[in-house]
């Protein structure tokens, strides 16, 4: 179960953040809004959260999931691999000191982002993408490891994060897109199919047994309601904008 979770308002200057997407620039009023709806469903599920300031220094901060990693033990400061969103990383000590009395941190060379990282109990799915590299996904590693935890990196491509296309559910559950079906890494997972069409809900988001599912796709949260579990439809289109998903808005632990 999770108890706390860390978000960051989103700010003006977001009309400027990186992506592919191809979708326009969001509406910074809407996406106050959709962030603000956001928090009410965390809360909803239990989560005590703190909510950070915006920081107008980087158009992405609002993204604050791929700056640090939080685990039950320890929490890393990660090195952000799109050099634009480096400097989100200088908060995040004294944001995780808050919490936790071990704070670790990715160095250069390594980069990592931690939408990169699936966290299934005690082993941590590493991604290696464009924004995460080998030496990164090492540090994280050792890191875990000397907590006793399991960290396995994952060979990925054609993807942002290794969240965009996968997300655990708990259970065995995990919902996949089809880049992945055939990887060997997922295959003792109960793996819930994500069309192709509907591949931004695969970044679902579990918390303490209701999952948030992005609103608009009905086929996704027919197939996540058939598991069993309570949703909540959360509008991120905003953020979806700006190549963000429900999960990288906010750090949870
Ligand atoms: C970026 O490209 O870094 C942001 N525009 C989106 C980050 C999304 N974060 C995530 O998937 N964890």
């Amino acid at each position: 179960m999770f108890t706390k979770a860390i978000v960051r308002k989103p700010c003006a200057e977001m009309i400027n953040g990186i992506t592919t997407a191809n979708l326009g620039k969001p509406n910074f009023e809407i996406a106050q809004n959709q962030h603000a709806l956001y928090i009410e469903a965390l809360r909803s599920c239990g989560l005590k959260v703190s909510v950070l300031e915006a920081d107008s220094r980087f158009p992405d901060s609002t993204f604050i999931e791929d700056s640090a990693v939080c685990t039950p033990h320890c929490g890393v400061v990660t090195n952000p691999g799109n050099l634009a969103r480096r400097g989100e990383r200088d908060a995040m000590f004294n944001v995780l000191a808050e919490f936790y009395p071990n704070v670790h941190e990715i160095v250069s060379p390594g980069t990592l982002d931690a939408g990169d990282v699936m966290m299934v109990g005690s082993n941590y799915y590493i991604g290696l993408s464009e924004r995460t590299n080998e030496h990164g996904a090492n540090q994280l590693i050792q890191i875990l490891r000397s907590y006793n935890l399991n960290g396995i990196p994952v060979k990925m491509d054609k993807m942002l994060h290794l969240k965009t296309g996968l997300s655990y559910l708990e259970n065995n559950n995990l919902l996949i897109t089809h880049q992945f079906i055939n990887d060997p890494t997922f295959d003792q997972f109960n793996k819930i199919v994500i069309e192709p069409e509907d591949a931004y809900s695969a970044n679902s988001l579990w918390v303490n047994g209701t999952v948030l599912v992005p609103k608009g796709y009905p086929r996704t949260l027919e197939k996540i309601k058939n598991l069993g579990y309570t949703t909540i439809e959360v509008d991120t289109f905003e953020f979806r904008k700006l190549d963000g998903g429900l999960s990288c808005l906010s750090l949870r632990f």
